[in-house]
């Protein structure tokens, strides 16, 4: 088969990963061990039978559990080295990787223990696997602004190992209005801002995230197709959307990928881009998304194979110089 063949070779660039939706159980247990953690299942095939998700939320109170091995600089070096060599076997050549500092400060874990672990792993991603790897912080939307003002103070010395932040966790009920100041106040440090919005809550939410927000990219933001006018805005300003479609059908927003509105979103001249979110959860690394959803989706053909691997250098936060040799 060639387009099988033609999605897994391309260079690509993945753009929404969770880095610690990457913590595959076996890695989970070993790090629970050394840690002396108790992780509350009593085998690999326990813990991943628990992985039969409802929606957002019942995935997201296992992910917070899995996050709980997580203590050392080693401990987020490791996770994040295992991801980046799967990746680069996708034929990921640069990845902008988020984490979540809260879930881990609210443990007793150090900001500068998680940022200096990954930044590691990227520095050894680019020597060794040719893989350009950027950091993204994101800040938990369920819990509160000045929680997050306060992370994102604790993290600013370290300012030169991330590019950006993000809002992710919980959507509905959490508007992107209530993180305002935190977005206005990262703008003035110079970050990249992305928001999830339009996973689960209304088009409204991608309109707060782009107004109040001014944010650059949309993570997953698929449902934009109920607003007509949302859908032209987001085509005339080629504003990315990072699109998951095994975890969109994994939590329930989409009931199969054949169902999955990717083919709209392309033909309606939309940024999208392919990723993974959460790829020990759901089930695929960026490939099996890609490989997956052609299947699924007999529109889908060579041209928006090479549309999606070309939206996703443009839609990253490289310079200019750099995108220009890739697209
Ligand atoms: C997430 Cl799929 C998704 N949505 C929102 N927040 C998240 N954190 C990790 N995965
Ligand atoms: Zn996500």
């Amino acid at each position: 088969e060639r387009l099988p063949a033609l999605l897994r070779l391309m260079p690509k660039a993945e753009l929404h990963i969770h880095i610690e939706g990457s913590l595959e159980p076996e890695l989970m247990f070993k790090l629970a061990e050394r840690n002396g953690v108790q992780l509350g299942y009593p085998s690999v095939a326990a813990l991943r039978a628990a992985y039969a998700f409802t929606d957002l939320q019942s995935f997201l109170d296992i992910y917070y559990a899995g996050a709980s091995v997580l203590l050392t600089e080693a401990d987020f070096s490791e996770m994040a080295w295992a991801y980046f060599e799967r990746a680069a076997a996708d034929k990921v050549v640069h990845a902008e990787i988020f984490f979540d500092p809260q879930t881990h400060i609210e443990r007793g874990v150090p900001i500068e223990t998680v940022i200096k672990g990954l930044g590691q792993a990227a520095r050894r991603a680019q020597a060794e696997l040719g893989l350009s790897a950027k950091l993204i912080l994101c800040f938990l939307r369920h819990l509160s602004e000045a929680d997050a003002l306060r992370t994102l103070e604790a993290a600013l010395p370290w300012r030169h190992h991330f590019i950006g932040v993000g809002l992710d966790s919980s959507e509905c009920g959490h508007p992107p209005e209530k993180f305002a100041r935190v977005f206005a106040r990262s703008r003035e440090a110079g970050l990249h801002l992305v928001a999830h919005a339009g996973e689960e809550g209304p088009p409204a939410y991608i309109e707060a995230a782009l107004d109040v927000l001014q944010v650059e990219r949309i993570d997953h933001g698929v449902r934009c197709t109920e607003s007509p006018a949302l859908l032209l805005r987001l085509a005339a300003s080629r504003t990315p959307l990072t699109v998951c479609p095994l975890s969109n059908v994994k939590l329930r927003v989409f009931d199969t990928l054949a169902r999955h509105n990717l083919p709209a979103l392309l033909a309606a001249g939309l940024c999208v881009t392919v990723n993974s979110d959460d790829p020990a959860y759901f089930g695929g690394y960026l490939n099996q998304n890609l490989v997956e959803t052609f299947a699924a989706l007999p529109q889908l053909g060579a041209a928006e194979a090479y549309a999606l691997a070309r939206n996703s250098f443009e839609a990253s936060f490289v310079p200019a110089a750099q995108k220009a040799a890739w697209v």
